[in-house]
């Protein structure tokens, strides 16, 4: 069994800057997502036994995506999951598109999918029990991407790591 997720890793410099935002224009909070695992979920697969490890790259193998940039220029809080994120507050065909060929190939696989609208954001903060404060400022952050990935997500007793088992080009 392995945990995983289809997602979009971040550059480096790209996490950093989240990292600041975050760090300057909102107080601390606690549970924060740590830098290194900033990333937006594309299609959450949960635990995925062996026998189902072939289908799922299968199913990546099949999507042909454009590349695409993302602003992310606004913040939410979901009060369920208790997620504080950022996110785009316009989404690009591509990124939609993307998310879309994925799960209906994930499906063709015969592999459960998210049944949720997709919703892209960057999560910052879990276990958050109420919606902090409102940032001092909005973010602004422009991001690219060419390319999309598979997680596994390895929970350990030092905490959660990601991990990109695998990376697949987005047409340019
Ligand atoms: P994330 O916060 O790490 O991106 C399982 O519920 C996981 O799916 C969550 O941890 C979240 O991952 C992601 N998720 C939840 N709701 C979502 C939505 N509407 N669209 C896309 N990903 C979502």
């Amino acid at each position: 069994m392995m945990r995983m997720f289809f997602g979009l890793d971040l550059a480096g410099a790209d996490k950093l800057a989240i990292d600041t935002w975050r760090n300057k224009m909102l107080p601390p909070l606690t549970q924060p997502v740590s830098t290194t695992n900033l990333h937006i979920t594309l299609a959450f697969l949960g635990e995925v036994p062996s026998s189902h490890y072939e289908s799922v790259f299968m199913a990546a193998r099949q999507v042909c995506g454009q590349a695409f940039d993302l602003h992310i220029n606004q913040t939410g809080y979901w009060s369920k999951p208790k997620v504080y994120w950022i996110g785009p507050a316009s989404i690009p065909d591509e990124l939609l598109d993307l998310a879309r060929q994925l799960r209906s190939q994930l499906a063709y696989q015969g592999l459960p999918t998210d049944p949720r609208p997709y919703q892209p954001h960057i999560s910052l903060f879990r276990k958050l029990r109420e919606n902090p404060p409102a940032p001092l400022c909005e973010p602004d952050m422009r991001l690219s991407f060419k390319s999309f990935c598979l997680f596994e997500s390895h929970s350990s007793s030092s905490g959660v790591n990601y991990r990109v088992l695998e990376q697949w080009p987005l047409a340019v």
